[in-house]
């Protein structure tokens, strides 16, 4: 492989971050640090591509960034061994999703069900920035020419577009790229989707068909990564169940989707599978399992929340930690977008 491997991934400053974003995204950037030099982003520039009433306008807009840079560092991100900054402050992500608005065709986009969900049936009343979301998380991506991305499943149909962005850039501009040196073609690596553990599409708790989201009217259908450990317990016991005792076998979640997304939930929070918290849970009633599962929740989440807090306290140091990040970003930003423009042919002063 020609490229030196480095991660890359981001979430949205959107408000109400969840045990979904946690469990299938932040626990994840958490572990890639071990093993590789990584980027964490919080994307603010994505936030505003639904409407003010969703992300809420601009004093929100600056509290839930200072918010996810919060969580981040609450739940183990080291922002001085790795990179921890919000996008708009690296204007490179804006430049390179113009050259890939001109590398990705339409119907690319039109495919994404991302977009068809959010724009519901409205599509005209729909933001061009919603339909072209896809191509600027391209960008971020392949701004660090970045080879992994820990994301949640619901983010693989994202990574497959990016990955068809990079390959059709290079086969454009492959004599470019060769003329610039690189004389395999290859200017943008082929980011790999890193979707792992058992909890990559956490389930609401209300209707276990229906992923656990930001943007749910129901409070009790996630625990927010700042309820209190009352809140998570209360929101624990009310999580919709079937009138089955819990089965002793994988196979036995089939076609129970709540079982199955609490089993998911108590495995990922306990670093087990979901057969080996079946063989303890497995035959008995729900009210002890969920007794177990609050509690562990309560564990694993009530110090997160704390630390979020006393961080957001002093936006100053959130804001430094953020400015730190976005001049390292920048250097290797400036690089990728140097080389970029001379592969298309923008002429740049030297
Ligand atoms: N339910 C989920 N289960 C597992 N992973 C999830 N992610 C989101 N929801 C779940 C992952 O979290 C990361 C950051 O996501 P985002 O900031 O793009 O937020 P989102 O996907 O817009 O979050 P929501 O809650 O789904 O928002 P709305 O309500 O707007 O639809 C990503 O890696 C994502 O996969």
């Amino acid at each position: 492989m020609p490229f030196v491997e480095r991660v890359f991934s981001g979430v949205q400053p959107t408000g109400n971050l969840h045990l979904g974003n946690y469990l299938g995204a932040i626990v994840n950037f958490v572990k890639m640090q071990e093993t590789h030099n990584c980027i964490y982003c919080v994307v603010d520039m994505h936030a505003i591509t639904q409407g003010l009433d969703v992300w809420g306008g601009p004093a929100e807009l600056a509290r839930n960034t200072r918010e996810v840079t919060a969580a981040f560092i609450a739940s183990g991100i080291d922002p001085k061994k790795h990179i921890v900054f919000n996008q708009s402050q690296v204007s490179g992500h804006a430049e390179l999703a113009w050259i890939f608005n001109c590398v990705a065709r339409m119907g690319w986009l039109g495919r994404m069900t991302q977009f068809k969900e959010k724009a519901g049936k409205d599509r005209e009343n729909a933001s061009v920035g919603l339909f072209d979301y896809p191509v600027l998380m391209a960008a971020d991506i392949l701004l660090y020419r970045a080879t992994h991305v820990p994301v949640g499943e619901d983010q693989k149909q994202h990574l497959e577009l990016s990955r068809d962005i990079a390959q059709k850039f290079n086969n454009d501009f492959g004599d470019s790229i060769r003329s610039h040196g690189a004389n395999d073609g290859l200017f943008f690596p082929l980011p790999e989707p890193l979707i792992t553990g058992p909890a990559t599409r956490v389930m609401s708790l209300r209707d276990g068909t229906k992923k656990m989201s930001k943007s749910d009217a129901s409070d009790n259908s996630r625990i927010n990564l700042t309820d209190d450990a009352d809140t998570i317990a209360q929101k624990i016991r009310k999580a919709k169940t079937d009138p089955e005792p819990l089965p002793s076998e994988e196979k036995g979640l089939e076609a129970r989707p709540e079982a199955d997304n609490l089993v998911g939930i108590f495995a990922a929070l306990s670093d087990r599978s979901k057969a080996d918290v079946l063989r303890e849970f497995g035959g008995g009633q729900f009210s002890s399992f969920k007794n177990a599962l609050a509690e562990l929740c309560v564990t694993k989440l009530a110090p997160i929340a704390g630390e979020m807090k006393r961080l957001v306290s002093d936006p100053g140091h959130i804001d430094s930690i953020l400015n730190e990040g976005s001049d390292r970003a920048r250097a290797i930003a400036q690089e990728t977008m140097n080389r970029s423009k001379d592969i298309v042919g923008f002429i740049r002063r030297r």
